[in-house]
């Protein structure tokens, strides 16, 4: 029986997955690197540094650890600025629905975001409190497809593994879901993600008796 459910943030419950897309565009191209939305793909759930390693080994040039500071910095300031007006009507359809009847159904809810910028985020979308843990990057060592996160969300909520589901946009986000031997509800394509066992295309047709076992 499951009793708690994890989820992840940019892409889920709101667009910010578009703003790392821009942000990550503008940083390839000004180091020369090719960049579209299959490659993109790659990116989602990858942290900060992982994305900017993948981007630079596409430009085919060397650069230095300072450099990359600097241009994961860079890159992070623009994204920071893309999200500095984000408000409760940023909220994907279904997003506060689905926490409500999760809650209303006396599961728990986790957050299990690898951004640095989740705690501000899911603040200015007012569902803050929704959350009964927030596990972020700076409470995990491995980024996702690692299984930590989830297993550390899930740990946090006092619950096993198979109690919890997750809910994830990414490839990286499902490989880490059902690394953790967890059901993984896909929001997106089912073209994109072949490994989680059930794809929506978004939170307003989430629907909690659906996944319950
Ligand atoms: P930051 P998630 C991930 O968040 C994003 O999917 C990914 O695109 C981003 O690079 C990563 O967070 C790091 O974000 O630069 O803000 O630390 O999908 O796990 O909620
Ligand atoms: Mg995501």
């Amino acid at each position: 029986e499951y009793r708690g459910v994890i989820f992840d943030l940019d892409g889920v419950l709101t667009d910010t997955a578009h703003y790392h897309y821009l942000a990550w565009k503008k940083l390839a191209e000004s180091v020369g690197a090719s960049f579209d939305e299959a490659f993109n793909e790659q990116l989602k759930g990858v942290d900060r540094m992982g994305s900017l390693n993948l981007i630079l080994a596409a430009s085919g040039k060397d650069f230095s650890a300072t450099d990359k500071l600097t241009l994961a910095d860079e890159k992070n300031l623009h994204y920071q600025s893309l999200i500095a007006q984000l408000s409760p009507a940023d909220l994907l359809p279904g997003a506060a629905e689905s926490l409500q009847q999760i809650r209303a159904a006396g599961l728990k809810t986790a957050l299990a975001s690898v951004s640095k910028n989740a705690q501000a985020v899911i603040e200015r979308l007012g569902i803050a409190e929704q959350f009964d843990v927030v596990v972020d990057a700076a409470k995990i060592k491995n980024s996702k497809p690692d299984p930590e996160i989830f297993l550390t969300a899930a740990a946090g909520l006092g619950l096993t593994a198979d109690e919890c589901f997750g809910v994830e946009d990414s490839i990286a986000g499902i490989r880490a879901i059902k690394a953790a031997r967890m059901f993984a509800l896909g929001i997106g394509s089912p073209a994109v993600l072949t490994e989680a066992d059930v794809v929506i295309a978004g939170l307003h047709h989430f629907s909690l008796q659906d996944y319950l076992k």
